[in-house]
């Protein structure tokens, strides 16, 4: 049936030091018996054929080549829409060294569970290679995967979520290792479903869904959970972070590193448009990732910092030329979009992006408000982070960017200010791992209920939290010109329920006090939780607050910070004896300060 591709088939290489990646592929082959192997050289002519192939058989249809050119739609199963935490597993030898933040199985247990399941399971079926490097393709930070799947629609998200192809398999061959990823999209069957991680083997199994973060392995399954444990032996930080530069007028940029958790606009923030009297005295931002920052401390001591991605798989539902003009303009062509509506013109739809009706629902029914949305909530669009306008050139830079800043945020009706500085690097590094935010309705369960997530990293640190901790900490040594860590809040509501921050382009005027401190030109509060601007340090031209956002924003609540420090120390009491005894003093410190 795919006797087309078999034109490429290829199942070896010359050359002895692909002997370990050949030897792999002709495993996995034994094991899952495909009719065919197929080598991805991520070629235009390669890609022209699979989008070919799978326009014939329904794996993609067609947008509107006038408004969308190159552009494709994927319908998902419905019962695999999105990541599957309760099915993913780090798989140490010991329990205690995936910790408590993980499910664990022993290897050998979900070695074997695994491979029951890839048994035969690609007959009729094409195994595709997917040599790929998560990195500029000539950068020391980077690092290469091998991806087997037998999913084309993985092989043509991996095109433009990776550097995939020959450089990547040029550059396993001089270097001689990679990280395993195998994938089956199997039956598509939530109870055959499993994404387990090998950190030890530098190894993952995926088996039973097709949806991006199960499927996608090179994201967050290598360049989160797999990274990490590599960066912490390595001495280098995989981080669930978006990474920006703003540029002054005077043409400086800075570059800052933010994590968030879901639903607080992550790839808004990395795609910024200055306000209209910024963007008048020459500022810029310029995007360099919107979702994993790989970072290493350079020759200077300074940190530097590469994206691993090379493409953005950002959520669709609230996209709009409002809250988000550059990625719009991203999206325009060259796109794969999954589970989003379309309109009877054959253009793709979601949520918040207009006022039109669309046609048919993401299961491709018509559209009917008594369905629920028309787009999955958890809708998404593939494309390469080239066509993205705000692209920095910087991103594609071996050496990566320096990291002036790092920012940790939540979603907080109440109580957190809209921006303050850590005192040093253990503050922030208790700041980074006492974050949390208040559920949405995206997320199911409860609104507006509090999750601590530490550092965003909570579904994708492959290790113990604990030891996590204390690798942040060890960062703070001689020679060292770390960045300053601060907290930020878009969503601070008042007493009548509403938003007390425009937020979104606004936010730079928070960013460029943020650069002021880097720089010693801007001044601050000091108060227990730390340095807080009060409302004339900041920018604010143009910004018409209340008095209750003005008490609110830059307000200290010295009871409700009790309170907060008082659940802070509980938190890290869940991480047990291997907690750093640094972040414990620290948040006895400041615990003991907000008490008198
Ligand atoms: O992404 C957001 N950011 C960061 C932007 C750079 N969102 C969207 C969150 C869902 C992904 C925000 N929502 C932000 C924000 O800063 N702030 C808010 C809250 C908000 C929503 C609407 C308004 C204001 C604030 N609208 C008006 O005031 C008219
Ligand atoms: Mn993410």
């Amino acid at each position: 049936m795919n006797a087309a591709i078999d034109v490429f088939k290829r199942n070896e290489f010359p050359g002895s030091s692909l002997a370990a990646l050949n030897a792999w592929v002709a495993e996995v082959a034994a094991l899952t018996q495909p009719d065919h192997i197929h080598w991805c050289d991520g070629s235009d002519a390669e890609n022209a054929l699979l989008t070919k192939q799978m326009l014939a058989d329904g794996t993609l249809l067609p947008l509107n080549p006038e408004t969308h050119p190159h552009s494709w739609l994927h319908r998902s199963s419905p019962s695999d829409v999105a990541r599957v935490e309760h099915l993913t597993f780090v798989c140490t030898a010991q329990p205690d060294d995936a910790g408590p933040n993980n499910h664990w199985m022993a290897p050998a247990e979900a070695h074997a569970k695994m491979d029951a399941l890839f048994a035969g399971c690609m007959r009729g079926r094409t195994l595709y290679v997917i040599p790929y490097c998560m990195g500029p393709i000539d950068s020391p930070l980077s690092r290469c995967g091998v991806e087997i799947t037998d999913s084309p629609y993985v092989v043509a998200n991996m095109r433009i979520m990776t550097r995939m192809g020959a450089p990547a398999l040029a550059r396993i061959e001089r270097e001689g290792t990679f990280v395993k990823g195998l994938h089956s999209t199997g039956e598509l069957d939530p109870d055959r479903r499993f994404i387990m991680h090998f950190p030890d083997e530098l190894a993952i199994k995926s088996f039973g869904s097709g949806y991006g973060g199960n499927a996608l392995l090179g994201k967050k399954c290598h360049a989160l959970r797999i990274a990490s444990h590599q960066a912490r032996h390595e001495g280098w930080l995989a981080e669930h972070m978006l990474i920006v530069g703003i540029e002054n007028p005077q043409g400086e940029t800075h570059y800052i590193a933010a994590a968030f958790p879901s639903a607080c606009g992550k790839t808004n923030l990395a795609m910024l448009i200055p306000p209209e009297g910024y963007r008048q005295a020459g500022w810029k931002v310029w995007t360099v990732g919107d979702d994993i920052c790989w970072m290493r401390p350079g020759a200077d001591g300074r940190l530097y910092a590469i994206n691993p991605e090379a493409g953005f798989f950002g959520v669709a539902p609230g996209t709009s030329d409002s809250s988000n003009p550059n990625a719009l303009a991203t999206i325009s062509h060259h796109t794969i979009f999954t589970n989003v509506a379309v309109t009877d013109e054959q253009e793709p739809w979601w949520e918040g992006l207009d006022t039109r009706t669309p046609a048919l629902d993401w299961q491709g029914r018509k559209y009917d408000p008594a369905n629920g949305p028309a787009a999955h909530p958890n809708s998404r669009f593939t494309v390469s982070a080239k066509q993205c306008p705000s692209y920095s050139a910087k991103a594609e830079d071996p050496q990566g960017v320096p990291i002036s800043a790092i920012v940790f945020g939540g979603r907080r009706a109440s109580l957190v200010p809209l921006v303050f500085e850590a005192r040093d690097w253990t503050h922030g590094v208790l700041v980074g791992a006492a974050m949390g935010s208040e559920t949405t309705a995206a997320a199911t369960g409860a609104v507006g209920v509090m999750r601590r997530d530490p550092m965003a990293m909570k579904p994708f640190c492959g290790y113990n939290f604990a030891d996590y901790f204390a690798h942040w900490l060890s960062f703070d040594r001689a020679g060292a010109k770390l960045p300053k860590i601060f907290h930020v809040n878009w969503f601070r509501k008042g007493g009548d329920g509403k938003f007390l921050w425009p937020g979104f382009g606004e936010n730079l005027r928070v960013l460029e006090w943020m650069i002021q401190r880097v720089e010693g030109k801007a001044d601050a509060v000091e108060t227990p939780i730390g340095h807080l601007p009060r409302a004339e340090d900041l920018n604010l031209d143009g910004v018409a607050l209340s008095d209750e956002a003005h008490d609110l924003l830059f307000g200290f609540d010295r009871a409700g910070w009790q309170a907060e420090f008082a659940g802070i120390g509980e938190y890290l009491q869940e991480f047990g004896a291997r907690t750093p005894q640094a972040l414990k003093d620290e948040q006895q410190r400041i615990a003991a300060r907000l008490a008198h």
